[in-house]
């Protein structure tokens, strides 16, 4: 049974749940929902994520949406195939967990309202709050300084083996080091960006990053469908 992933290969959620499923093994088709033409707010997607935002998957019966629930689902679900994503014992998986908040909560909310006010506003044709993306940057400082201070300790974020709260930053980070323009937060730490540099080469997100580049006809099947609403 093929994982249909509705989202988009531009999206960084979507991304969130394709790196983790290549990192899985799990094979997936990714069903092209289009954000710029507002696809997921149409009435038969909001069947299938009533907020009207990307990624859903369907496993067979099986539905869920927010990517955050996605991949902790796959990862325990799949706990002994591809790379190990959870931790081993009860107390490694908490922290697992506990990083994993930090990247939604400390982290990525941040980084999500520059890229409203840098990416999806300009698209809009609304103007962007440069003094709010430059609020968010100054807190982001804050934030990293804790990750150098952890990242200097353990190789990766909750421990010494790569997990799911290290994946689940690679869309967010992606787009501060290429587009955001704001790389010298990340370079600036040693460790920091020694752990950007080891979990941003994983074939896992190289290949993410090749289905971002590709044009839609180019997608190999079954790996991509479009598919419409
Ligand atoms: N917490 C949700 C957030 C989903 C989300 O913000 N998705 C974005 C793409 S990364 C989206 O659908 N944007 C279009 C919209 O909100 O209309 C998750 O992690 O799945």
């Amino acid at each position: 049974m093929v994982v249909k992933v509705y989202g988009s290969a531009m999206a960084a959620c979507p991304q969130r749940v394709m790196v983790c499923l290549i990192e899985l093994g799990v094979n997936f088709e990714l069903i092209h929902v289009d954000l710029d033409s507002l696809e997921q707010k149409k009435p038969e997607f909001l069947t299938l994520q009533p907020f009207g935002q990307v990624p859903v998957i369907e496993d067979g019966d099986f539905r869920l949406f927010e990517s955050r629930a996605i991949i902790r689902y796959y990862a325990a679900k799949y706990e002994d195939k591809g790379t190990k994503l959870t931790g081993k014992t009860l107390e490694e998986k908490a922290v697992v967990d506990q990083w994993l908040e930090v990247e939604s909560n400390n982290f990525n909310d941040l980084v999500y309202n520059m890229v409203l006010q840098l990416v999806v506003f300009p698209k809009m044709g609304q103007n962007s709050d440069l003094t709010l993306v430059h609020k968010c940057a100054d807190k982001l400082e804050k934030v990293f300084d804790i990750y150098e201070q952890r990242l200097s300790k353990s190789k990766y974020l909750a421990g010494d083996f790569f997990s799911l709260a290290d994946l689940s930053h690679l869309p967010s980070l992606r787009f501060l080091m290429n587009e955001g323009g704001f790389a010298h937060l990340v370079t600036e730490r040693k460790c920091l960006n020694d752990w950007y540099l080891d979990i941003s080469s994983r074939p896992a997100w190289n290949k993410v990053l090749e289905l971002m580049i590709m044009k839609k006809s180019e997608m190999p099947a079954p790996l991509f469908k479009e598919v419409k609403l």
